[in-house]
């Protein structure tokens, strides 16, 4: 820990941790036990060196930018984003709120060459763009969790990852575009209107595995205990990786799923964007906890469910609920 200051504001305190940042590069005995240790401390890394092609995040970005920049009439015809298109403001089906504006996909190729018709004016580059870039997260997810599988010394050192290679996988994916305010009140950023501006607010990734990499404007905080937040500092070259409610289920309880949020009160004149993968099973995954994680000492904290199952529950939920409670074990 490097400082801690209380928020006035909501009584939180936001300290300035230094979250754990892996080296992809690295010998890989060493990585994968580090990825595992950072599991359990903060369900929550940075890798660098992942070997995500530089160009591959440009055209994404820049796809992006253009679209985020048009006018509402012209976003707005990309459909609600319920569950599925653009969303402004609007999070979700149950009243939450954020200053943020999205675009909500799932990862199937066909889907999104249809969805890019509406979207983009060159639909064919759009759709390269978001396909291209899904690919690549795609093939980082699985290596990251084949290394979690090594590290935790499974016999099937591939049962997270098959699940996200399935055909049959529910993954999504989503860019975010947090626009710069313009505010008098925002000198000081100690000003209630200004702190308090939530652009996502706090919640738990439901599914496996999320990949996160943002422009360069930060915004992104995790909360590793009640009240506590600490600021993740954007990195426009690495990706930022969270542990979701299923991969916390699998490991019964072992890894974190990490509670996160946005916040956009930038004090620089940009605007945050970001692209968030969810590595995400099939709809009829079973999700148990695997049995090399059960012990007599530690006994089985969830039931078992199906991803499709925690999904209907989650989408009758608000954002901030915490939906891994409904399916303890007793
Ligand atoms: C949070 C993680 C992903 O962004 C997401 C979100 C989804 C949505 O935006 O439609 C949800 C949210 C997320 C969890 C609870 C429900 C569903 C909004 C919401 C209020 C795409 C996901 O899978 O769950």
């Amino acid at each position: 820990m490097v400082a801690a200051s209380p928020n006035p504001i909501h009584n939180e305190k936001i300290e300035a941790i230094e979250l754990p940042i892996i080296d992809l590069s690295a010998e890989r005995s060493q990585v994968r036990n580090l990825i595992v240790k950072a599991c359990e401390d903060y369900g929550f890394f940075k890798v660098i060196n992942h070997g995500v092609p530089q160009d591959i995040v440009a055209k994404l970005e820049e796809q992006s930018l253009s679209f985020f920049a048009k006018t509402m009439a012209e976003k707005q015809r990309a459909g609600p984003a319920i569950p599925l298109g653009y969303g402004c403001k609007t999070i979700g089906f149950n009243g939450d709120m954020g200053e943020v504006e999205y675009l909500l996909f799932n990862t199937n190729p066909i889907s999104i060459a249809q969805r890019s018709k509406t979207i983009s004016n060159e639909p064919t580059k759009f759709s390269s763009a978001v396909s291209g870039y899904i690919e690549a997260m795609k093939d980082l997810a699985c290596e990251i969790l084949d290394l979690i599988g090594e590290g935790l010394w499974v016999p099937d050192t591939s049962v997270f990852s098959r699940m996200i290679r399935d055909v049959e996988n529910d993954s999504f994916f989503r860019l975010n575009h947090y626009p710069h305010h313009v505010n008098k009140d925002c000198t000081n950023n100690m000003n209630s209107s200004c702190s308090s501006r939530v652009g996502f607010g706090a919640h738990n990734d439901p599914q496996i595995l999320t990949l996160l990499r943002s422009n360069d404007v930060g915004g992104l905080q995790i909360s590793p205990q009640d009240g506590v937040w600490v600021p993740a500092p954007s990195d426009p070259t690495a990706f930022w990786v969270n542990v979701g409610d299923l991969l916390q289920a699998m490991t019964n309880g072992r890894f974190v799923s990490v509670r996160h949020r946005a916040l956009n009160n930038s004090s620089n004149s940009q605007s945050r964007m970001s692209m968030a993968y969810f590595a995400t099973p099939p709809l009829n995954a079973c999700i148990n906890a695997l049995p090399e994680m059960v012990t007599p000492e530690k006994p089985r904290l969830y039931k078992p469910f199906t991803w499709g199952e925690y999904k209907n529950t989650l989408y009758s939920l608000r954002l901030g609920d915490t939906r891994l409670n409904l399916f303890r074990a007793s």
